[in-house]
């Protein structure tokens, strides 16, 4: 029998087959398979398994099918990647106004990462009932020449629901956003019927107090299916050669063929392009200023790999 893995607690595994879910446990054999070795977990949410059903009604995973892709977190201090989900058709990045601060350079590692894994990412930026109106242009200014989807949504006021709920339709989301910018709560509030727990952001500090613990699928209408996750925060891109990063700053795109040096990383090379399109206004300078950033954590990387 074929079915997906909706959730993973320990030793066990959710698996969606016709309606139901499963308990399930993976035969020992699967542990041992050099493909999934790679990974901190050999299964993920989003897997496709076939799996056999015991006596007492359990499942037991048998077989993890080739993905379509994954979305992975890199810790820098281990070789092995953090598996969170798989064969997934859209990330969905979440900002907030208000508190927990905004942080585009946390999305833009997210859009090179979507870039790099071939996998759509849609900015969110929720809360909007909270917003100034300099806030938006400012957030729309950091973008310009980058054809990038962003919406505003208010799980308060209901605002621009209809237009996210639109953007999931069909297909496999996952919500990726820190803990407190209401990723929950929008899901409370565009389907009810999932009633999940959502807590207020302290206080004290501005931040999220971690609320959703687990990653978790959850199917709404049709095929239409959302992960949602624990405020993830750090995403390594080590994977990335620092002449490859300016590919996935679509704002550079064909500009960055007109560079004097190729390749070229528009830091120290002279005659660059793009930072004369920093200079003239058409490249948003702070977003230019987090691809430096992301750079020099590229270089560093690679520094201390080949020492
Ligand atoms: N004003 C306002 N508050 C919101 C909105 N959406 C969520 N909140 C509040 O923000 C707090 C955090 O919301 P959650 O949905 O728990 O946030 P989360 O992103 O799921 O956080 P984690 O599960 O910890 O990762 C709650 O107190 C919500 O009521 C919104 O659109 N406007
Ligand atoms: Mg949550
Ligand atoms: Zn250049």
């Amino acid at each position: 029998m074929r079915g997906t893995v909706t959730k993973i607690f320990g030793r066990y595994y959710t698996v969606e087959y016709e309606g139901q879910s499963i308990i399930s446990t993976l035969r020992g054999r699967l542990r041992k398979d050099k493909r999934l070795e790679k990974y901190s977990e050999p299964v993920a949410v989003g897997d496709i398994v076939d799996f056999e059903m015991e006596k007492d009604g359990s499942g037991a995973i048998e077989l993890v099918h080739e993905r379509r892709n994954i979305f992975t977190r890199k810790y820098k201090d281990s070789d092995r990647d953090d598996l969170i989900a798989a064969n997934i058709d859209q990330i969905v990045v979440m900002q907030c106004f208000g508190k927990p601060r905004l942080n585009l350079r946390f999305v833009d590692r997210l859009l090179v990462r979507g870039s790099r894994e071939g996998i759509p990412v849609l900015l969110c930026v929720n809360k909007l009932d909270l917003a100034e109106d300099c806030d938006i242009a400012i957030l729309n200014d950091y973008y310009r020449g980058y054809d990038l989807g962003i919406m505003l949504t208010s799980a308060v006021t209901g605002k621009g629901l209809d237009g996210l709920k639109k953007a999931l339709e069909g297909g496999l989301s996952i919500m990726i956003g820190n803990s407190g910018v209401g990723k929950t709560s929008i899901l409370n509030r565009m389907y009810p019927g999932l009633d999940l727990r959502t807590t207020e952001v302290s206080e004290h500090t501005g931040k999220g107090r971690h609320t959703t613990t687990n990653v978790e699928m959850f199917r709404l209408e049709g095929d239409t299916r959302i992960i949602d996750t624990p405020g993830l925060r750090e995403f390594g891109l080590m994977d990335i050669e620092p002449e490859e990063l300016g590919i996935y700053f679509m704002e550079f795109g064909k500009y960055a063929r007109k560079c004097g040096f190729s390749p070229c990383t528009h830091e120290h090379e002279p005659d660059c392009e793009i930072k004369k399109r920093v200079e003239k206004g058409k490249i948003s300078e702070e977003r230019y200023i987090s691809y430096l950033n992301i750079l020099s954590t590229l270089r560093d990387y690679y520094k201390n790999r080949y020492r």
